[in-house]
């Protein structure tokens, strides 16, 4: 398994708008985020991924790009991000731009250019149709095809009408992307993390999807486009190559067996991705907003497929939670009985599967979600459609479209880094743009600092221990007890050692004794250290043994 960089760091995810406000307009800044570098070369991640920082309308804040090179006003300015990549390089810190190449805003000139008449030079930068050619539906409801009445012609959006599709059958488009990628890495930008990268080639005969099945639809009919991987492999020649720069792709519709195609080795296409089946575990027929249980069991199996699909070939980000879904805590954990130890355990999982973990913004802390007393509240535009598509189907109950959205809303993960006990958890001396979640008074990073038995601390030493032990950056998975809905249990080996990781997922003691080899040293835990390591699994213990081969 050949040895890089990429693989053995740890990637932390920033989401500019709620990280830190410098100036007290409530809203995240570049200047914010430079005053908190300190803050995560302590806790002692290799690289930070930037939610878009491009200028945008913030439809999908940030996610609906107006202009390529220029920085979002509230976010500040160049002078203020090339001081971030120094910054950030000062403290052995790589900067990954997230961008969005899949669809801009529609207010980026070219939009703006191409519906203003059918043969406009940036006509087709985008998608239109005299009709709608089929029932496509937009990944935050409705149609996926809009109607522009300046031409009387319809546009192609898989994600809001103000995020219309790129054309990437066009060469001239692929050629102003190519080099807008090129203006960033001559920054000293180290790599991307690739918005919706699968979705990029389009079906042009535009087949319908599966009414009754929108991850089907996505799987097979929007994303892993016919022409996808010819248009990677000439973006990692125009761009990745020649800088050297990471690519890391967002893997929605991808699944084990097509994943070798984007991240193979050989494939020259991207470095790493990260996958959707266990974010979306708890989407029922109705999408994220119809919320269904979950068993570890199934949650396990995904692990071990995609394990199995990377094998040797390829490479894979490990997540489990980010500024799409809710808090992983409050999702896969316990955030009220058992919250301390299960944020422990959760990232004690995070950082010892095999893979390049990413640790999103205040997990480090255990932030949780928060509870939500009105729709007024929510901010994302995906939750809001959704409250307007059930009002449509005749589903006027606030309060249980209230309940899913605080459950599985995209919100849970927006609301602002809680910095201190102070006024906005120290986000803001402002009002911030979305509400502080109200434990912002026990759960801050002044807190976490000053207790040495702090989720904070406590993954700063499994950090610390990653970089010492490389099996568990490159060894092999090896889980145990598959159908156990209680115990998540694995081994790392490789020959330089063999690790077992003993998690277990429920608030009752259980049993180890006889998975436990005769030699073995335990090395960390969320509880203090066992009198025995074979002694049972307290309730949400987390235990990482170095084990005899
Ligand atoms: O996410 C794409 C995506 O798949 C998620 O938005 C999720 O699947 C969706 O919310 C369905 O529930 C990327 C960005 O991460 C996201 O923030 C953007 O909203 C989206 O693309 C459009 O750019
Ligand atoms: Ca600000």
């Amino acid at each position: 398994m050949a040895r890089t960089w990429w693989k053995e760091a740890v990637i932390y995810q920033i989401y500019p708008r709620s990280f830190m406000d410098s100036n007290g307009d409530g809203i995240g800044d570049l200047p914010g985020i430079i005053s908190r570098l300190d803050y995560l070369a302590y806790l002692g991640v290799d690289v930070l991924w930037l939610s878009p920082i491009f200028r945008s309308p913030n439809a999908d804040n940030g996610y609906d790009i107006s202009d390529y090179t220029a920085i979002m006003e509230a976010f500040g300015t160049m002078a203020d991000f090339e001081r971030l990549v120094r910054e950030a390089h000062r403290r052995n810190m790589k900067v990954l731009l997230d961008i969005v190449l899949n669809h801009s805003s529609d207010e980026h000139p070219w939009f703006q250019q191409s519906r203003s008449s059918k043969d406009n030079p940036y006509r087709d930068f985008y998608f239109w149709q005299p009709h709608p050619p089929n029932r496509w539906q937009s990944f935050f409801g409705g149609s996926a095809w809009q109607h522009d009445p300046t031409t009387d012609a319809y546009y192609l959006h898989l994600f809001s009408p103000k995020q219309p599709d790129l054309n990437w059958e066009n060469p001239q488009l692929r050629r102003q992307i190519y080099r807008f990628m090129r203006f960033w890495l001559d920054k000293g930008v180290d790599g991307f993390r690739l918005d919706v990268i699968p979705l990029i080639s389009k079906r042009t005969h535009w087949p319908e999807g599966y009414a009754d099945d929108f991850l089907r639809t996505v799987r097979e009919v929007y994303a892993n486009g016919p022409r996808v991987h010819e248009y990677l492999q000439e973006m990692h020649r125009e761009v990745f190559a020649p800088y050297d720069a990471l690519a890391l792709g967002e893997g929605i519709g991808l699944t084990p067996d097509t994943c070798l195609d984007y991240v193979g080795a050989h494939r020259r296409e991207l470095h790493v991705l990260y996958h959707f089946d266990h974010l979306f575990i708890n989407f029922g027929p109705g999408g994220r907003f119809d919320p269904v249980p979950w068993k570890l069991s199934e949650f396990k199996a995904i692990f071990r497929r995609w394990d199995e699909a990377i094998g040797e070939e390829g490479w894979i980000n490990i997540v489990l939670d980010n500024h799409d879904f809710p808090r992983m805590l409050s999702r896969f954990g316990d955030d009220h009985t058992y919250h301390e130890a299960s944020a422990k355990l959760l990232a004690t999982l995070l950082l010892t599967l095999r893979g390049t973990p990413c640790i999103y913004q205040g997990s480090e802390l255990g932030m949780t979600n928060a509870r939500w007393h009105n729709l007024e509240e929510l901010r994302d535009i995906e939750a809001l459609n959704a409250w307007r598509a059930w009002q449509r189907a005749g589903r006027h109950e606030r309060q249980a479209f209230l309940e899913a959205a605080a459950i599985n809303g995209r919100d849970n993960a927006r609301t602002p880094m809680q910095w201190t006990d102070a006024h906005a958890a120290g986000f803001t001396t402002g009002t911030p743009w979305i509400k502080v979640n109200d434990n912002y008074t026990r759960i801050n990073a002044r807190r976490a600092l000053a207790d040495a038995d702090s989720i904070f601390h406590y993954y700063r030493h499994m950090l610390a221990l990653r970089k010492a032990h490389p099996t568990l950056v490159y060894g092999s998975y090896r889980p145990l007890r598959e159908e156990d809905e209680q115990l998540f249990a694995y081994e790392r080996a490789d020959a330089d050692g063999r690790y077992l990781v003993l998690l277990n997922f429920g608030s009752t003691t259980y049993p180890v004794a006889e998975l436990v080899p005769p030699t073995h040293r335990w090395l960390i835990g969320n509880y203090a250290m066992p009198t025995s390591a074979v002694e049972p699994l307290r309730p949400w213990e987390a235990r990482v043994l170095e084990v005899g081969s």
